[in-house]
């Protein structure tokens, strides 16, 4: 194929799908408007750490992938930019979205296909890109087309997933939906269903919506078997093997910038009918204010007076990623900072950079300084070392840790 795919947004889902097109041998261009991001890509550092991304880097490179501040007159714009919600209505911030839509439609061939891999709730597309394609298809005799291919690739296994995940691809029509259906096949190789684009949008949002109510359904869970003094853990083990029954894993809450921010779509757009998507919400957002409230009982039955003595370990949103946003340890610490209980350290082999107060880069002056463990995260990393932190009174919020003493949710 020797059309030219111009990647719009080089973060966490365009990178990795540029590279993989481009590795594929497609000719590809990945474009990002932070000039410092595409100097560290043209110089071979890459932006964040995934397994298998760094092969994947060189194998595009010597495909000849370019990475630009520029948007590229191509045959088809991959938008893969960030999409916020706004914290107060709940709903989708398509600025970002809109602002490459306007870059890609000032250059845009007149056939061009203009996908959109960003997260949207139902109705953006028509809502903010489709006004802006119809205006320049109207005053350039144009006929650029609109797909939407929402990413499902899950952090920590993206690269695996991009090649086998099931995918969804929508479009005004068939035949352009098929057309996009043949890029994505170049590296795809799980089932492409093809719809229209508000039904690929709607599916995304109820993908996400659906993992977060589960979640929710084990942390309510965890906090009924806390009042009943049962072992969740042991419940869970039991229930599940029931054939139809499959309970998630109960956690100090829910980060990332996926399931905790796709259902607020949802919320936003249809209040008074999405009620258990609300709740599940409400629910995973009180963990990190539920795990405050264990750790100050675990202080008191074991005489711990000073919070500076507490030490969290795990800032990231998941095990094994880099990423911290919207992690539950950061909610938790703005828990802390409305009770006004500070001094609590931190540490995360994954966050190199300053983040937080009393953050730690190194782990034994991290352990040499407290009496309290709260594990958040369950990095590989802590798996082999619980020989350095078993004299210490151990709160493991992912159930790491078996023995008798290790306080749990
Ligand atoms: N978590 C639990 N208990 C569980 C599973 C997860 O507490 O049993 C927590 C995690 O620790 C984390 C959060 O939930 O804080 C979300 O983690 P995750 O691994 O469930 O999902 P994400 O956010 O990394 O990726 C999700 C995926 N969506 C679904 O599985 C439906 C992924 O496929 C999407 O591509 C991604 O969101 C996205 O970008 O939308």
């Amino acid at each position: 194929m020797s059309e030219l795919i111009n990647v719009i947004g080089l973060g966490y889902i365009g990178l990795p799908t540029a590279l993989m097109m481009a590795a594929k041998g497609l000719k590809v261009t990945g474009t990002d408007y932070d000039a410092q991001k595409v100097q560290n890509l043209q110089r071979g550092n890459l932006t964040f750490k995934e397994a298998g991304l760094e092969e994947l880097y060189q194998k595009a490179c010597r495909n000849g992938i370019e990475f630009t501040q520029e948007y590229k007159e191509a045959d088809f714009y991959i938008i893969a930019v960030p999409t916020p919600f706004n914290k107060k209505s709940k709903k989708v911030v398509a600025d970002y979205l809109v602002q490459a839509t306007e870059n890609v439609a000032g250059k845009c061939r007149k056939e061009s296909v203009i996908v959109v891999e960003s997260t949207v709730s139902p109705g953006t597309i028509d809502r903010y890109v489709r006004p802006i394609i119809d205006r320049v298809n109207r005053e350039q005799n144009k006929a650029v087309h609109i797909s939407h291919a929402p990413e499902r690739i899950i952090p920590g296994r993206m690269i695996e997933e991009l090649v086998h995940n099931n995918r969804t691809i929508g479009a005004d029509s068939l035949e352009i939906a098929a057309k996009v259906k043949e890029i994505y096949m170049s590296f795809c190789e799980g089932d492409i269903a093809l719809t229209d684009i508000k039904t690929a949008e709607m599916s995304k949002v109820v993908e996400n919506a659906y993992r977060d109510i589960n979640i929710a359904y084990a942390n309510e869970l965890v906090k009924i078997c806390n009042e009943a003094d049962i072992d969740v853990y042991e419940l869970i083990r039991i229930t599940n093997k029931h054939p139809r029954v499959n309970v998630l894993t109960p956690g100090p809450g829910v980060g990332g910038h996926c399931i905790s921010v796709d259902p607020w779509f949802l919320v936003g757009d249809y209040p008074g009918l999405a009620n258990i998507i609300l709740a599940a919400r409400k629910i995973n957002d009180s963990m990190p204010e539920y795990v405050l409230s264990r750790i100050s009982e675990i202080m008191e039955e074991k005489g711990i007076e000073d919070v500076g003595r507490v030490g969290i370990y795990g800032i990231t949103y998941k095990e094994n990623v880099d990423d911290i946003r919207e992690s539950p340890t950061l909610q938790l610490l703005e828990c802390m900072k409305k009770h006004l209980a500070r001094g609590i350290k931190l540490y995360d082999p994954f966050v190199k950079v300053d983040v937080a107060e009393n953050q730690y880069h190194d782990f034994e002056t991290f352990i040499a300084g407290i009496d309290m463990l709260v594990l958040m995260v369950a990095h590989d990393e802590i798996k082999g070392k619980y020989g350095q932190i078993r004299h210490l009174t151990i709160l493991d919020t992912r159930n790491v840790f078996q023995g008798d003493g290790i306080f749990k949710l």
